[in-house]
């Protein structure tokens, strides 16, 4: 059957590039996948949704630092759509090498741009903006969180080199798609999870913690701050999104959001019930700790090692 059209993921290997492929190849998309690399147990998202070895994904590398790389790329295969999802994902990480994760966020996005005005090809764009964006409204008053959503209209306020090189990355996608009148849109996505999720990440550390320690590990699962709110929604859901938002007629900014706020206590919690453990928890702030009432065993408790410099107020779209 003839390909409906061409668009390429770049982070493809990334959990939201699994499901995105997924999206595309579901509606007879020509997939260019590519990511910094391509070795086989990089391929593990792709593998669980039966897609590494579809005859409608091409896989190739490009690190999007790379801009001749970049725009020989995009003159081979002459993109319809683009999907910007490349990047370092961690905020926990951007406090720790802040330099590499701003530049790939902030200069690589501008980079990409700046090869597409290049290439001469006008493919839609979709651009990976985050909630994190938002940050919190200590020093900024007007900010709408704090039990309220926010909305596309809220002020900007990071408190994370992530959630600041994000809003660079984003404000240039607005700028471009004013100044050179690209289809260029950003998604402002809130946390999305699912199995494919890395396991760093605090939904799946709790799940495979939880898992481990109901399958006899002895190994206690450790966390941050177990207060902290956000607005969790299912990676999928999110992808259709973004297909659906390069098929408006004009460009824009979006919200993807569940408007649902869940503690990361409250994912202890649903986890450890679905493991049958019958959880109590104990103390306070850094000296609490999860108990199975059955057994007696700990189960969880606080690191103070998790705890970011800094945290957004909960965040709810
Ligand atoms: P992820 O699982 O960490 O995937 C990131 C992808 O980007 C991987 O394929 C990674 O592969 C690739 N990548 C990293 N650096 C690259 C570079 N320099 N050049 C090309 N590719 C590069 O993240 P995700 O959860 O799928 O998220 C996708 C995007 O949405 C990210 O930009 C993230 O910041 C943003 N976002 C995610 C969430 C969320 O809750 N998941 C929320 C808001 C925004 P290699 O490292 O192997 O290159
Ligand atoms: O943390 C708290 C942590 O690392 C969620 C990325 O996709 O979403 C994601 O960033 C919350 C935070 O995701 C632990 O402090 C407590 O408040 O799962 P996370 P994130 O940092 O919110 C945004 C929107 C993105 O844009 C990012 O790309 O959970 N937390 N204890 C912990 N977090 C982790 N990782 N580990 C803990 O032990």
């Amino acid at each position: 059957m003839t390909k409906q059209k061409t668009a390429i993921i770049i982070g493809i290997t990334g959990q939201d590039g699994a499901y995105l492929a997924q999206v595309l190849c579901a509606k007879n998309y020509r997939v260019i996948g590519v990511a910094r690399r391509i070795a086989s147990y990089e391929l593990w998202r792709l593998q669980a949704l039966g897609l590494a070895d579809s005859d409608d994904i091409t896989l190739g590398e490009l690190d999007i630092m790379d801009f001749p790389a970049t725009l020989r790329l995009l003159r081979e295969h002459k993109p319809d759509e683009i999907y910007n999802l490349g990047g370092v994902s961690s905020v926990a990480s951007s406090f720790a090498q802040p330099l590499v994760v701003s530049e790939m966020i902030g200069l690589g996005t501008l980079r990409l741009l700046e090869a597409i005005l290049a290439s001469g090809l006008r493919p839609c764009y979709y651009q990976a903006s985050s909630s994190e964006m938002f940050g919190h409204n200590d020093t900024r008053p007007t900010l709408n969180v704090n039990g309220q959503t926010v909305n596309e209209q809220s002020d900007f306020a990071p408190v994370s080199p992530y959630g600041t090189a994000k809003l660079y990355a984003h404000w240039l996608i607005t700028n471009y798609r004013e100044a050179h009148n690209l289809h260029a849109s950003s998604a402002i996505l809130f946390n999305h999870e699912s199995p494919l999720r890395d396991v760093n990440f605090v939904s799946r550390k709790i799940i495979h913690g939880l898992v481990a320690l109901s399958s006899g590990s002895q190994e206690v699962l450790t966390l941050g701050n177990i207060d902290n709110v956000r607005d969790w929604g299912f990676a999928g859901d999110y992808m259709q999104a973004a297909w659906a938002m390069l098929q408006a007629e004009t460009a824009d900014d979006y919200i993807i959001a569940t408007g649902k706020p869940h503690s990361v206590r409250s994912i202890v919690e649903h986890a450890a019930a679905a493991l049958d453990f019958d959880l109590a928890w104990e103390g306070e702030g850094a000296n609490t700790t999860g108990i199975d009432k059955k057994s007696g065993r700990l189960l969880v408790a606080i690191d103070t090692r998790f705890y970011r410099p800094t945290e957004p107020d909960p965040l709810i779209g």
